[in-house]
């Protein structure tokens, strides 16, 4: 069974990350979580990413803030698809981030999504949809989210248009 490994630099991305495990779960995809940094702990980190690869981890999704290194320090050790999810932390609220995960040198991708809890979220649906070229009880799950995300902007159509009236 194919499974992702989230990482993250701190115990203080969690909450952001939180958004990342709730989707999954919703899509029955599994994973691990853990705290490992590029900077505060590196062999850790490399360790795990061998350790991961080893057992089957499909991708891997990793959160970082301000000096954001650990998207791409994975991404140095591994052909697995890497996402970056840049954290809103410290004083320039994650834009620093941002830079940091995104602006990869050529042939050391790290797909890097939104700052913050919507690329949280969208890490998620991203890992779900590689898994999915493979896995067609992810994509359906995927499909049948996708049609209850597009009911729900109906429905707040049709209520603000009760309410206009019209
Ligand atoms: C990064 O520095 C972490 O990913 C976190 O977003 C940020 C701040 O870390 P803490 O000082 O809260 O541990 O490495």
């Amino acid at each position: 069974m194919s499974w992702i490994a989230i990482l993250m630099g701190s115990a203080s991305d969690w909450p952001t990350m939180q958004g990342t495990t709730e989707v999954l779960e919703r899509l029955g995809v599994d994973y691990e979580v853990k705290i490992t940094s590029a900077h505060r702990t590196p062999q850790a980190t490399m360790d795990y990413v061998v350790d991961a690869q080893g057992r089957g981890a499909a991708a891997f999704i990793c959160a970082a803030g301000m000096a954001a290194h650990l998207a791409g320090a994975v991404a140095a050790r591994t052909i697995r698809p890497v996402i970056g999810v840049p954290i809103d932390s410290g004083p320039l609220s994650g834009f620093d981030a941002l830079l940091s995960t995104v602006q990869m040198p050529g042939g050391i991708p790290v797909a890097t999504v939104a700052v913050g809890k919507s690329g949280a979220k969208n890490a998620a649906y991203l890992a779900a949809q590689i898994l999915a070229v493979s896995d067609a009880t992810i994509a359906e799950k995927l499909r049948a989210d996708r049609h209850d995300n597009g009911a729900k902007v109906q429905a707040q159509n049709e209520r603000l248009q009760n309410e206009l009236g019209s």
